[in-house]
């Protein structure tokens, strides 16, 4: 086997995780798939072929019933899991929502998946367990009480948080993933702002276990910087988990590979996750696009790991002091400048 992208130097988890649904067969909102889906077991070896050290998955792709094959497969490929999700966006049933429908009925399913997908992350022995808010949200003005499901959403994470401290206290911690669009048109838990508002809401006792899982390129989505969201969530310690990806522009959601599109940025986001010593798990959502032929599904893999493990290493040639004195001088264009010098290697 190939050998595994570790970052240097890096403060605790230093591997690299990617979701299984990266490598999925092609499909997109046009099309049916250009390749033959690979079954979601077989999809770990080639994770772990590609120098993946966490895996991730939803509930849908390994559900509970699967978890201990999965979890004897990925212990013979030395694979962990990095963070488990409850998929609440493909299922009909939320169609309008899983914690936010105005169904009650259809928010205490939405709970009890949540509760399983707990119970599922603890076998899998996932430090993490992820809630995107993919159909929280409307099409529709009027048609929920945006008041009312922001309580919804209240009420639902503080059931969840007290089963997990129940269930697997010290273990597992939750993080919300915000995006401002797509699918819906507009998606409650848009931003980074609106997650760390959310947990300010929560009971107390639970807001501990709730932390915050950015993704760059749904910032980006939203227009916003992305470096600036994952330094807010630091500030607060609420980073729990990071997606990393590039996205070209406010357009519909690309997942293209890590430090495509914004190197400059991303190499700065480095400095930042360094800067703090972040010691969590950093995690690719990438796509690998129709357009790639079923051998080299792993591409996006490797390219996005690649260019982490590149940056990363111009990140640490960042000499901090020069930073600091052109921000003492105000010299915001020669920090531009100096930050290109490092990332061009001049
Ligand atoms: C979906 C979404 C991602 C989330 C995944 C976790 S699902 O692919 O686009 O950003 O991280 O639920
Ligand atoms: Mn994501």
């Amino acid at each position: 086997m190939k050998e595994r992208y570790l970052l240097r130097d890096k403060k605790g988890k230093n591997g690299l995780g990617a979701g299984v649904w990266n490598i999925g067969p092609g499909t997109d909102p046009f099309g049916g798939p250009t390749r033959e889906p690979i079954p979601i077991l077989d999809r770990l070896p080639i994770i772990a072929e590609a120098g993946i050290t966490y895996f991730e998955a939803h509930d849908s792709e390994i559900p509970i019933t699967d978890v201990e094959a999965a979890k004897a497969r990925a212990d013979k490929l030395g694979l962990k899991c990095g963070m488990y999700t409850p998929s609440f966006f493909a299922e009909p049933i939320f169609k309008d929502g899983a914690m936010t429908s105005n169904d009650p009925e259809i928010r205490k399913i939405a709970v009890q998946n949540a509760k399983r997908a707990v119970d599922a992350a603890l076998v899998l022995e996932a430090p993490t367990v992820v809630f995107w808010n993919g159909r929280e949200g409307f099409d529709f003005v009027l048609a929920k009480n945006g008041q009312e499901a922001f309580k919804r959403l209240v009420d639902g994470f503080d059931q969840v948080a007290q089963y997990a401290k129940e269930r697997a206290a010290g273990k597992i911690r939750l993080a919300v993933e915000p995006k401002p669009n797509e699918p819906r048109a507009n998606m409650y838990l848009a931003t980074v702002g609106e997650v760390l508002y959310l947990i300010s809401r929560l009971d107390p006792a639970y807001r501990d276990l709730f932390g915050v899982n950015p993704e760059t390129a749904h910032s980006r989505i939203a227009g916003l910087d992305y470096l600036w969201d994952v330094e807010l969530c630091l500030e607060a310690g609420k980073l729990f988990h990071i997606h990393l990806n590039s996205q070209d522009g406010q357009r519909y959601d690309q997942d293209l590979p890590f430090g495509y599109t914004e190197p400059l940025k991303d190499m700065a986001l480095l400095v930042v996750l360094q800067n703090a010593g972040y010691d969590g798990i950093i995690a690719f959502d990438v796509k690998a696009p129709r357009t790639d032929s079923p051998e080299n599904i792993a591409d996006i893999l490797t390219v996005s790991s690649r260019n982490l493990v590149w940056l990363w290493e111009k990140a640490w040639t960042v000499d901090r002091s020069i930073l600091e004195r052109l921000r003492k001088e105000n010299r915001n264009t020669a920090i531009a400048g100096y930050l290109g010098q490092c990332l061009f290697g001049h």
